[in-house]
């Protein structure tokens, strides 16, 4: 059976990206090794991380994700600040945060229901919408985590703008030393506006 890394996931349009790269240029670039920084490219807002799932499964998801996207609206995030998981005390994820209207965490309790009646496990932490950026080494020492928390506090990040979402789509990430390789295997269309 052949099978795959998959994940459901919003994409970011490449002027965030943009402001995310040089609004944060200057962290990656002091940060030296402590942390590995996500190819900007790859930045993306994952709804739901199914781990390996058959080939043979994409249609039935394709089909759920398609089925919950056709009855949201798009709506409109905001990214703005920069954050880690789980605090700045333990920084292991950094991220942009998002200002999301009740509709993102509507799909995302329906996509996470969707996928679990098709037998993929459910989240065990509730939705943080987030852009992870970078993720910072198991291996780093402790005063690689002071720099590094202290470069935090004093990064400073202005609003990286706004954005409509008006598709969803389903990847495959194949992991490879140099970073994961996204592919997209099917998008959904969310629900068409009428009057537009
Ligand atoms: P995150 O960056 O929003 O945390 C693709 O691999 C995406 O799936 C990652 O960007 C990550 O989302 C999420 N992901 C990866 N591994 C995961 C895991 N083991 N559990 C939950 N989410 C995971």
């Amino acid at each position: 059976m052949s099978l795959l890394r998959a994940f459901i996931a919003i994409d970011i349009p490449p002027e965030i990206k943009q402001a995310i790269s040089s609004q944060t240029a200057s962290l990656r670039k002091e940060s030296g090794r402590v942390v590995r920084w996500v190819n900007v490219e790859n930045i993306h807002l994952t709804l739901k991380f199914l781990g390996e799932i058959s080939a043979s499964s994409l249609e039935l998801l394709t089909q759920a994700i398609q089925s919950e996207c056709a009855q949201t609206a798009p709506f409109t995030v905001s990214a703005e600040n920069l954050g880690c998981f789980p605090n700045l005390r333990r920084p292991r994820v950094l991220w942009i945060g998002l200002v999301v209207p009740p509709g993102l965490n509507r799909l995302q309790r329906q996509v996470e229901a969707s996928t679990a009646r098709l037998g993929y496990a459910p989240e065990d932490k509730p939705f943080a919408p987030h852009l992870t950026i970078g993720r910072v080494r198991e291996q780093a020492a402790p005063e690689e985590i002071q720099a590094l928390r202290s470069m935090l506090e004093q990064t400073t990040i202005a609003s990286l703008g706004t954005f409509t979402v008006k598709k969803v789509h389903l990847y495959k990430s194949d992991l490879k030393p140099e970073g994961p390789i996204y592919t997209r295997l099917a998008s959904a269309r969310l629900k068409e506006q009428e009057n537009k």
